[in-house]
């Protein structure tokens, strides 16, 4: 999706390329998928709750980081996208997660990510859970900005940080 993503901007691909790749790529989770489940231990090691917020509709690097978080043995609950703030504070409330990911590719979106982010600093939810957030979009400021514990720009530094979090690493 990089080179994809590298060959759009230099006006090599056209929109529908961008969209038909999406779509392959999608469809290769998909069949990973059931395969990654058989060697998932059978006790979960900590739920995390992912999400794409409100103006954002990209969704490929979140489904990456929950396919690779489910490998590893994590409970995953995937909002999807252009997911209201207001959803992810019920769904923190409901699930109890260790962990929750945001995941961006919109720079419009940064404000619903920090409307959420004081959300559930409000409801007291803040101090309960470490708040992941990465996409290409997103830099150090980022981080700052909606005062998260992580930000990057690999799914598996991502998938590293809640192992060390939960002392598996
Ligand atoms: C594919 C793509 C699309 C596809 C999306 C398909 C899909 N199902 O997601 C389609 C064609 C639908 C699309 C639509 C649009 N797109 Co678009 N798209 C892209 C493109 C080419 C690649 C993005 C991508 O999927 N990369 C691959 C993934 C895997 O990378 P990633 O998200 O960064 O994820 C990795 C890491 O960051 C990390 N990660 C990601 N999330 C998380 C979360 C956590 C918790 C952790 C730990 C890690 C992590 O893990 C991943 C793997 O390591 C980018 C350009 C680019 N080069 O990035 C533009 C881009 C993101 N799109 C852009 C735009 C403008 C749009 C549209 C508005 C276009 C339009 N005019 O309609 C619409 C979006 C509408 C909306 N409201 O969202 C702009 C955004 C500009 C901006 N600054 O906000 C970009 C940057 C293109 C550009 N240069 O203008 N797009």
């Amino acid at each position: 999706m990089t080179i994809v993503g590298d060959r759009f901007r230099k006006g090599e691909y056209f929109l529908a390329e961008l969209m038909l790749s999406a779509e392959i790529f999608k469809g290769v989770v998909a069949i990973l998928d059931p395969y990654l489940a058989k060697v998932r231990p059978p006790k979960p090691l900590g739920k995390v709750v992912v999400a794409t917020l409100k103006g954002d509709i990209h969704d490929l690097g979140k489904n990456i980081v929950a396919t690779l978080l489910r490998a590893q043995g994590f409970d995953v609950c995937d909002l999807g996208v252009d997911v209201d703030p207001a959803l992810v504070v019920e769904k923190v409330k409901e699930v109890k997660p260790e962990f929750v990911g945001f995941s961006v590719l919109m720079t419009t979106a940064f404000a619903a990510m920090k409307q959420a982010a004081d959300m559930l600093e409000e409801a007291g939810l803040r101090d309960q859970i470490k708040l992941m957030v990465g996409g290409g979009v997103t830099t150090p400021m980022v981080k700052e900005y909606i005062g998260a514990d992580l930000q990057t720009l690999d799914a598996t530094e991502g998938v590293a940080y809640c192992m060390k979090v939960i002392g598996r690493k």
